[in-house]
């Protein structure tokens, strides 16, 4: 079966955890990506983590999927003129160096248009134009500048970094979205142009319910947040709201049998008002169904707390399997919070390609993350990551049809060589 992205070509330049995101997806779509390393250092996450010694780390290997690794000196006169051919063979260039990075390099926007005008060069900045432009910025100072980190956790609490790396991951799909649009538009135009997805711009999309709920502060208090059920009142700016369901059907973490001991038994659980009546019939409350101060949505507002220990009591008699089980068959939207020992040893997912398990030469079998979209067209099939410069060669000879003696001329340049300080270490 072909694949989706089958014929482009990724000029990968991209490093830590944001821009490999966003060029695995397009190698799992089928792209020839070709990550651009430096000589005897790579991608700073090889040995960042690491676990098994003189192995490329989990961090390096589960962002790096599908590509191949050549090693190149871009500062080195040899290395740019290899750096000019590959701008000319390949359709996209992707980058998240901190600012300016590729201008100091010698390779600005024009440079590469003029090179190859074809070619889209989409980048991953901290932030876009503005103040902040000429920061550089790592995942958790983006959810703080993007709005998560104040608007997550508790009222009366530190704002919260998330687990999710909304800000590299999540920007990195969106840089990816709007690669393939733009690859979209040169099959009409037949130009190439910049993409550009700041982290913060990332973050802040992803925040986007609590943009709206800043809005409708104005008109009065956030009802279905719990503050509004204890009489606290709100002040000028979205208060953080611990679980409380970011949408318009209350929701909250509950306890589940055996929380005593495992910080994972609970359950989400969501009071949506379709299957109020089934809710009072499964937790034992059936006069819920018709009194007053519980049968509409308005009326259950300002009791949020006292309805969710009601329910709380019942989901405390399961285990959050068994709730779940019940619950699911009665429609009625919850989900247990899963560990990531319970994920890796999910088969459902091991089923559908989520979770996969990968072979490595140096580090052997580990478990990762594979494609979650999934083409009917275009299956994945997760292949291992490039140890680093492992295809130098194959690329210089296959994709810059560079002759043998081209080759040994590069290797005598100095141009795939480490740096002469980490040379000397
Ligand atoms: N050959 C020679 N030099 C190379 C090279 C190569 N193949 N690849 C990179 N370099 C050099 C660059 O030219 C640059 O050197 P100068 O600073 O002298 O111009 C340097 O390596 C890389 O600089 P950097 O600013 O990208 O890297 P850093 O480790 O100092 O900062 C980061 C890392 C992530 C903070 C920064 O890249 C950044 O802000 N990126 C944009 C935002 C982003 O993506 N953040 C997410 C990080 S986690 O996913």
């Amino acid at each position: 079966m072909t694949k989706a992205l089958k014929g482009v070509r990724i000029l990968d330049f991209t490093h830590v955890q944001s821009g490999p995101t966003c060029t695995q997806l397009l190698a799992w779509f089928g792209a020839d990506v070709i990550k651009v390393e430096r000589p005897g250092v790579g991608d700073i996450t090889r040995g960042q983590l690491q676990d098994v010694p003189n192995a490329d780390s989990l961090y390096f290997t589960m962002l790096n999927h599908n590509k191949r690794s050549i090693t190149l000196d871009t500062k080195n006169p040899k290395g740019k003129e290899v750096l000019t051919e590959l701008i000319k063979q390949c359709d996209v260039l992707v980058e998240n160096f901190g600012p300016g990075v590729l201008d100091r390099m010698g390779f600005p926007w024009e440079k590469i248009h003029s090179i190859n005008p074809k070619m889209i060069v989409a980048s991953i900045k901290g932030f876009g134009p503005g103040p902040y432009e000429d920061c550089k910025v790592y995942e958790n100072v983006a959810q703080c500048t993007g709005g998560a980190a104040s608007t997550t956790g508790f009222r009366d609490g530190l704002p919260l970094v998330t687990g999710a790396q909304i800000g590299d991951s999540g920007t990195g799909l969106h840089l990816a979205l709007g690669i393939v649009t733009a690859l979209y538009q040169r099959t009409m135009t037949g130009q190439g142009q910049k993409v550009t997805a700041a982290m913060q711009d990332g973050v802040l999309n992803l925040s986007r319910v609590k943009l709206r709920d800043q809005q409708r502060l104005v008109h009065g208090p956030l009802k279905e947040y719990s503050q509004f059920g204890e009489g606290i009142p709100f002040g000028d700016a979205v208060p953080r709201a611990g679980n409380d369901s970011g949408g318009g059907q209350p929701g909250r973490i509950l306890k589940c049998k055996g929380w005593e001991t495992d910080p994972n038994a609970y359950i989400y659980f969501i009071t949506q008002a379709p299957v109020w009546e089934k809710i009072c019939d499964v937790i034992g409350e059936p006069g819920w169904k018709t009194h007053p101060d519980y049968a509409k949505p308005p009326a259950r507002l300002s009791r949020l707390n006292e309805i969710f220990a009601r329910i709380e009591l019942w989901t405390m008699t399961k285990t959050k399997f068994e709730a779940m089980d019940i619950l699911n068959k009665q429609d009625i939207p919850c989900g247990p919070i899963l560990s990531m020992k319970e994920l890796a040893e999910d088969q459902s997912l091991r089923a559908t390609g989520t979770v996969v398990e990968v072979d490595h030469p140096t580090r052997g079998k580990y478990l990762s993350v594979g494609n979650p979209i999934k083409l009917s067209d275009s299956p994945t099939e997760v292949k291992r990551s490039p140890l680093l410069g492992e295809h130098t060669d194959e690329i210089l000879r296959q994709v810059l049809g560079f002759s043998d003696h081209q080759v040994a001329e590069i290797h005598d340049s100095g141009a795939l060589d480490p740096p002469r300080k980490q040379a000397a270490e």
